[in-house]
């Protein structure tokens, strides 16, 4: 699928269509398939994928600007990491409309998922100086947009997709070091709030990239031998958020450490998150997910407890050059839809299927 799409990190499901949504994404020593702008539709026919370029953003009147290095293996390349290209992808309830972060002017593109064109695509300026924009989620008839001011903040925007206007959820959170144009390995994590989600109870999960992850770059070992990227919870608390309070409280989700030594790395998220809807947990990716170092796949934490549930290994060993402990995942996603069939105020749906369909894909 790489070979189709190239680096993509945005993902989403037209359950109506059975078809999934991708984004272009900039990162060190892996390639773009159809340039930094683009968005792929990837369609199942019943036995086999088949991938396509959906969109380019520069097409339908984006303005994207410009990679100022496209050599991979060249270090410069991962300086652009968060600067340019596209962020994540939710789709509209209703699946008409597809939203996608366009990292290098800070804007909300609307698109429709039919036949988009320059006329009917959409493009709303995320406000704020500095920011970078990257994380969505459409959630309870909004989409809420994280932004990070590197060293500084991350923030979490609401958008009203109606009205067209963003407000602030006055949640605030440490964004550590400042990012740089050469990588830094060793020091405090230069944060990136790279997605959002929602618990059954309605409170925030927040996934923080550490951009060493995307950005690192060494031509002596070209291998990645630590990074600390982080998950938070922010309790919903009538109309406002609070942030867990990691001064006087042991982190929530405390088990996102490499079980064979915690010590040496006590944070292994690796910046996506998908809560599973009425299951009480959510999955993150991870690096060193279970024994084996440099290693990546998923855990699963219970959002009323915070503990470890359990745990997948996807990729192990991978001590080659390029890959190591960088990240290797982008949005994890479920495949499975909302029901189709609703009968007055009921909605009828095989859970156990539904269920079980949601754990192969992701556990
Ligand atoms: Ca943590
Ligand atoms: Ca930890
Ligand atoms: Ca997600």
């Amino acid at each position: 699928m790489h070979g189709e799409t190239g680096s993509i990190w945005g993902l989403a499901w037209k359950s109506k269509t059975q078809e999934i949504f991708s984004s272009a994404f900039v990162k060190q020593y892996s390639g773009l398939k159809a340039g930094h702008d683009a968005i792929f539709r990837t369609v199942f026919n019943g036995t086999s994928y088949t991938t396509s370029v959906f969109a380019n953003l520069s097409a339908l009147g984006q303005n994207v600007g410009t990679l100022t290095t496209t050599d991979v293996t060249d270090c410069n390349y991962g300086a652009q990491v968060g600067n340019i290209g596209l962020g994540s992808i939710v789709l509209s309830p209703d699946e008409k409309y597809l939203y996608v972060v366009n990292i290098y002017n800070n804007t909300l593109v609307k698109i429709p998922t039919s036949n988009p064109t320059v006329a009917n695509t959409v493009s709303y300026q995320i406000p704020g100086s500095g920011i970078h924009a990257f994380a969505l989620k459409y959630y309870n008839n909004k989409i809420y947009v994280g932004v990070t001011l590197p060293g500084d903040v991350m923030s979490v925007l609401a958008f009203d997709p109606v009205g067209g206007s963003f407000s602030d959820t006055g949640l605030s959170i440490d964004a550590g070091s400042d990012w740089t144009s050469s990588p830094v390995v060793g020091g405090a994590p230069a944060f990136w709030l790279t997605d959002i989600d929602f618990t059954d109870n309605g409170d925030m999960l927040l996934s923080l990239s550490d951009r060493i992850g995307h950005m690192y770059c060494n031509s002596a070992t070209n291998r990645l031998d630590e990074q600390k990227g982080d998950l938070m919870i922010a309790y919903k608390n009538g109309s406002s958020w609070t942030l867990e309070d990691r001064s006087t409280n042991p982190e929530f989700f405390g088990d996102d450490h490499w079980i064979t030594n915690p010590t040496y790395h006590p944070e292994i998220t690796i910046g996506s998150i998908y809560a599973m809807p009425g299951l009480g947990s959510v999955v993150a990716t991870v690096f060193d997910p279970e024994l084996n170092s440099y290693s990546g796949g998923l855990h699963r934490y219970n959002t009323a407890t915070g503990k470890k549930e359990g745990s997948k290994e996807l990729y192990t060993r991978e001590t080659v050059t390029l890959f190591g402990k960088a990240t290797g995942f982008g949005e994890i996603i479920a495949t499975c839809g909302l029901p189709d069939i609703e009968i007055g105020n009921f909605v009828w749906f095989d859970k156990i299927i539904m269920v079980s369909k949601m754990l192969m894909k992701l556990v």
